[in-house]
C-alpha cells in the first residue's frame, strides 16, 4: 500500500496537473491528438512509419508551466511521410517537436514547402533533434494577423536537428531550409544543414537567414555544408538579410528598410558553398560575426548602408567586402587562406575534418569577446586567449567537426547516415573556393530579383498570396528591397514579372 502511494506520487510530480500523456500509433490517432491536445500533453508517437495527406494544425496553447510536447517514443524511429504544402503549422506558444522525422512526400517540389510553419502567436516553439528532408523551407517563420494585428512568433529554438533534401528542388519558389521573415530572438543551434539548391529561376539559395525586421537572431555552432550530396546551382550560406524583404507588409512594423538587427553568428563551420559567399549580410544593422570557419566559399559580403558589422576571430579562404556603403570592422581574422595553407594548417578541410596539425597562425590569436564562451562542440574557450574559428584548440577535449556536435553524443540522430558517407562531398571539396571565377558575387548581387514571385512568397500565408501582381503585374515588385543598385534593366524586369506572374497565377489555379 505504501509502495502505491510512494508511485502515485512520483507520477504526479512527474506529471503537471491535467496534463497527460497521449500515445499514438496511426496517423488518425495523430491527428486526433493534436486537434484535442490540452496544455501539458504530451504526444507520443510509436516506432514507424507515417503517412499523411494533410496538415497537422497547431493551434491550442501551451505556457511556459505547460508546454505541449509532440515527440517520436524512441528518438530516430518515426518518419512522417506529409504530402501537403506544409507538415505543421504552428500558430499557438509553447510547442516542442522532438525526434521525429518529416519527409515532404509531394509529387512535386513546388507543393511541399514546409515541414514546419511557425507563424502569428507561435512564440517558444521549439524544433529539436529533427530531421527534415525535402522542402523548399523546412523551417518557415512569419507574420500573420491576429486580432488585427500582424503578429511574429519569438524565442523560437531550432537546434540539434538535421536539415537537407536529397536532390535539388525543383521550382522556382524561395528555398532556404531554415527561412525566417520577422521575430525576435530566434536561435538555430548546432544543426546540420546541407543541399538545399534551388534548381530553377534565379538558382539563389541560402541555408538559413533572418531577415524582414527581425531582432536578435542568434546562429550558432552549425554545421552548413551547401554541397555534400549534391552540387550545383548559387548555394549561400549564413545569412542576416537574405535577399531582403518585400513588400513592408511583410515585415515587422511594417517596414523592411533593415532585415535584421543585433544578430549574432559564432562557431559555425560553414563549407563547400564554392559559387558564391558563406556569410552573407544584406541591410542587417550591428550583426557580429565571431569565430567561425569558413572553408570553400567566396568569404562574407557585407552590404548596403545600414549595414554594420564586427567581424572578427573568422577563417576563411575567400575575402571580407564592405559593398555598396557597408561599415565593417574586421579584427583578427585570417582571409584569403589558399588551399594549401588549409591542408598545413589542418587534418583534412575537404573531409571537414578540422583537427589541427599547425596552430601557429591560429591558436591564441583571436581577439576575446564576452559573446564567444564556448566553441562548436562547446568547449569552453576558457585558456584566456581565443584561438581562430570554430574551434577552440586549448586540450581540453578533441571536436570532431565532421558531424554537428551534439550527433556524436550517442543520441539516436537519425539521418547521421550522411554524415558518415565522406565520399559524398569529394567532389566539391575538390574545387577551392579560394580562386573561384566568374560566378564570385553574382549570387549575391542578383539575389531575389529574378522572378516575380516575391522572396517571401510563400503560399501558405496570405499576406503575400494577395500580392497584387495577380491582378497587375507592373506592382509585382521583384526587388529585395529599394535602392539596391543592380536592378536589371527595366524592360527585362517587367518581361520577368510578367512571366513570373503568370506562372505563379497558374500555380495558384492549380492549387486551388
Ligand atoms: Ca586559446
Ligand atoms: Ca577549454
Amino acid at each position: 500500500m505504501q509502495s502505491i502511494q510512494v508511485l502515485l506520487l512520483v507520477a504526479s510530480l512527474a506529471t503537471p496537473a491535467g496534463a497527460a500523456e497521449i500515445p499514438v500509433s496511426s496517423a488518425v490517432s495523430l491527428i486526433k491528438a493534436i486537434n484535442d491536445v490540452a496544455p501539458g500533453d504530451e504526444i507520443v508517437i510509436a516506432s514507424g512509419a507515417y503517412e499523411l495527406d494533410q496538415t497537422l494544425y497547431c493551434d491550442i496553447a501551451g505556457d511556459a508551466a505547460l508546454p505541449i510536447t509532440v515527440r517520436a517514443e524512441e528518438p530516430g524511429t518515426v518518419t512522417l511521410s506529409v504530402d501537403a504544402t506544409v507538415g505543421f503549422e504552428v500558430s499557438a506558444p509553447y510547442w516542442t517537436f522532438q525526434d521525429l522525422e518529416v519527409r515532404g512526400a509531394c509529387a512535386d517540389h513546388t507543393s511541399c514547402e514546409h515541414a514546419f510553419h511557425i507563424t502569428g502567436e507561435a512564440d517558444h516553439t521549439t524544433v529539436r533533434n529533427c530531421v527534415l528532408v525535402d522542402y523548399n523551407a523546412q523551417i518557415k517563420g512569419n507574420g500573420d494577423t491576429v486580432g488585427g494585428t500582424m503578429t511574429f512568433p519569438d524565442d523560437v529554438l531550432i537546434e540539434n536537428s538535421e536539415i537537407y533534401n536529397t536532390s535539388p528542388r525543383e521550382t522556382g519558389n524561395p528555398v532556404t531550409p531554415i527561412d525566417v521573415v520577422g521575430g525576435q530572438r530566434w536561435i538555430v543551434r548546432a544543426n546540420f544543414i546541407h543541399d538545399h539548391e534551388k534548381s530553377r529561376s534565379d538558382r539563389i539559395s541560402y541555408a538559413a537567414f533572418f531577415k524582414g525586421n527581425s531582432r536578435d537572431g542568434i546562429f550558432e555552432r552549425n554545421l552548413v555544408v551547401c554541397e555534400f550530396l549534391h552540387s550545383g546551382g548559387i548555394r549561400l550560406g549564413l545569412s542576416f538579410g537574405g535577399g531582403g524583404s518585400y513588400p513592408d507588409s511583410i515585415c515587422e512594423d511594417s517596414n523592411c528598410d533593415v532585415e535584421h538587427h543585433d544578430g549574432i553568428m559564432r562557431n559555425n563551420i560553414i563549407a563547400n558553398c564554392p559559387a558564391d559567399v558563406g556569410i552573407y549580410l544584406n541591410e542587417a544593422e550591428n550583426s557580429l560575426i565571431y569565430n567561425n570557419t569558413i572553408y570553400n566559399t567566396t568569404g562574407i559580403d557585407v552590404r548596403f548602408s545600414v549595414s554594420t558589422a564586427v567581424v572578427a576571430n573568422n577563417i576563411l579562404d575567400g575575402e571580407i567586402r564592405d559593398r555598396d556603403g557597408s561599415t565593417v570592422t574586421s579584427i583578427a581574422n585570417l582571409e584569403g587562406i589558399s588551399l594549401s595553407q588549409w591542408d598545413s594548417w589542418f587534418e583534412s578541410p575537404e573531409d571537414l575534418d578540422f583537427s589541427l596539425l599547425d596552430g601557429s597562425q591560429i591558436v591564441d590569436a583571436g581577439e576575446n569577446f564576452s559573446e564567444v564562451t564556448d566553441d562548436f562542440c562547446t568547449n569552453d574557450r576558457d585558456d584566456g586567449a581565443t584561438d581562430i574559428g570554430a574551434v577552440e584548440y586549448d586540450g581540453d577535449s578533441t571536436c570532431d567537426t565532421t558531424v554537428p556536435y551534439e550527433a556524436t553524443e550517442g543520441d539516436d540522430h537519425t539521418g547521421d547516415t550522411a554524415a558518415t558517407d565522406t565520399a559524398a562531398n569529394d567532389t566539391a571539396a575538390t574545387d577551392s573556393g579560394s580562386t573561384d571565377t566568374a560566378v564570385t558575387d553574382s549570387g549575391s548581387t542578383d539575389t531575389g530579383a529574378a522572378d516575380c514571385v516575391p522572396e517571401d512568397s510563400d503560399p501558405t500565408i496570405n499576406i503575400v498570396v494577395t500580392c497584387e501582381c495577380i491582378d497587375d503585374c507592373s506592382t509585382c515588385g521583384c526587388q529585395s528591397s529599394a535602392g539596391q543598385p543592380s536592378q536589371p534593366p527595366r524592360l527585362l524586369s517587367l518581361l520577368t514579372a510578367v512571366a513570373g506572374c503568370l506562372l505563379w497565377k497558374r500555380r495558384r489555379l492549380v492549387r486551388g
